[in-house]
């Protein structure tokens, strides 16, 4: 009895281990999508970069727990050293918070493993990303009442995502003790205000999740594969993929966002303040790039709307050739060093995605 016990045990924990996740159509797409960037580098040979030597930017679930504690550690190691940007930023307290700020005052990029959504879609809250196991990205929230997420500019009933089973702090996994510092800016939860108007005043606090399946709905592979498939222009790829809310849509871009939800996760500014984010816009720019595979002649260098959000205030469009500007993370580099994934920046920037 006892020794059946175990046994069946063991092969419940067998095959949870064993959990596979079959590639979906997204998936299928981008590896049939392959011999177009051969093909491209062959033609254009990048100095530093060749496809043998790419990084391998892998799922979340590919890696091993081991690989995955070793990703989380290096964010654990990231929070435990002293901030550059305390000058302009009294509330940032780490090295992690560099990248909070830098975001808060523009647009960062940097890229580890990605989150595919569609495999969590369904149950995010009890995924490999979230179920709080040492080989997560920490839990859910603890459970506490709130009134779901405004969406504003959408029209009844896409004005509201209904509440998750979370709203209160992650209570396992390798963020669990985790303190964020600062923000918030704009909260979807109540969150303690920051001393500082501009959000950058020094405001520790637990990190809040709400694992959210009504927002992981809409960002299932059908979804990603009709944004990568039926928008031929960057500026349709881009408007779709961030969401067209006076249509009732809300787009993969908020979508992955609200999965996560809480504090800062759900907040527009301080987002990048949840770990999580990193693997949420890894998969922004996964999708970025299976989508310019299908004509890499013309989508590697095409960039469109202008330089400030929403054009407002009005300003001119964007260039290939403006800088990124990532304070102290990192040296001015042009857009188009940026956009080249194969070689950009003298070959330092060299990966695609498995
Ligand atoms: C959280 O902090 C407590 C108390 O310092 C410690 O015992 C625990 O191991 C920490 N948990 C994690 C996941 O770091
Ligand atoms: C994706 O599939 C879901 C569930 O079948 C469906 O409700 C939704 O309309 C589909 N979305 C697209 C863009 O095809
Ligand atoms: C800016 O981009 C838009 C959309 O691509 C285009 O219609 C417009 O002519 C551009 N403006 C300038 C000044 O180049
Ligand atoms: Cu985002």
């Amino acid at each position: 009895m006892v020794l059946s016990k175990v046994w069946g045990a063991t092969l419940l924990a067998g095959f949870a281990v064993a959990q596979t996740y079959p590639p979906d159509v997204v998936d299928q797409l981008a590896k049939d999508s392959l011999p177009k960037l051969k093909e491209w580098l062959e033609r254009n040979p990048q100095e530093g970069c060749t496809y043998e030597t790419a990084v391998k930017r892998r799922e979340w679930r590919d890696l091993t727990v081991e690989e995955r504690k070793a990703y989380t550690d290096a964010v654990l190691c990231l929070q435990s050293k002293p901030a550059l940007t305390s000058d302009q930023a009294p509330g940032a307290k780490s090295r992690f918070d560099d990248y909070v700020v830098i975001h808060i005052q523009q647009t960062p990029r940097n890229h580890g493993s990605y989150w595919n959504w569609d495999r969590y879609a369904k149950d995010p809250a009890n995924s490999p990303l979230f179920d709080g196991s040492e080989g997560s990205m920490g839990s859910n929230g603890a459970k506490e009442e709130h009134q779901g997420i405004p969406i504003p500019g959408a029209p009844p009933p896409y004005n509201m995502i209904p509440p998750g089973d979370g709203g209160g702090c992650v209570t396992s996994g390798p963020f669990k003790n985790m303190t964020v510092n600062v923000g918030p800016i704009a909260p979807t939860l109540n969150v303690q205000r920051n001393p500082r108007a501009d959000g950058l005043g020094y405001n520790p606090r637990c990190l809040r999740r709400d694992i959210n399946k009504h927002s992981a709905a809409v960002t299932t592979a059908n979804y990603t594969y009709d944004l990568i498939t039926n928008n031929h222009e960057i500026y349709w790829f881009q408007t779709v993929m961030e969401g067209q809310f006076p249509q009732g849509k809300w787009g993969v871009h908020a979508g992955g966002h609200y999965t996560v939800s809480g504090d800062p996760a759900g907040d527009f500014y301080v987002s990048p303040g949840d770990p999580v984010f990193w693997l949420h816009h890894a998969m922004i720019d996964r999708v970025w790039w299976i989508w310019q595979l299908q004509d890499l002649d013309s989508r590697l260098t095409q960039v469109s709307m202008t330089k400030t959000m929403n054009n407002f205030p009005p300003s001119e469009n964007g260039t290939l050739d403006d800088l990124s500007g990532l304070g102290v993370l990192a040296p001015d580099v042009t857009v188009r060093e940026l956009m080249n994934t194969m070689g950009g920046i003298g070959g330092k920037f060299c990966y695609i995605y498995e």
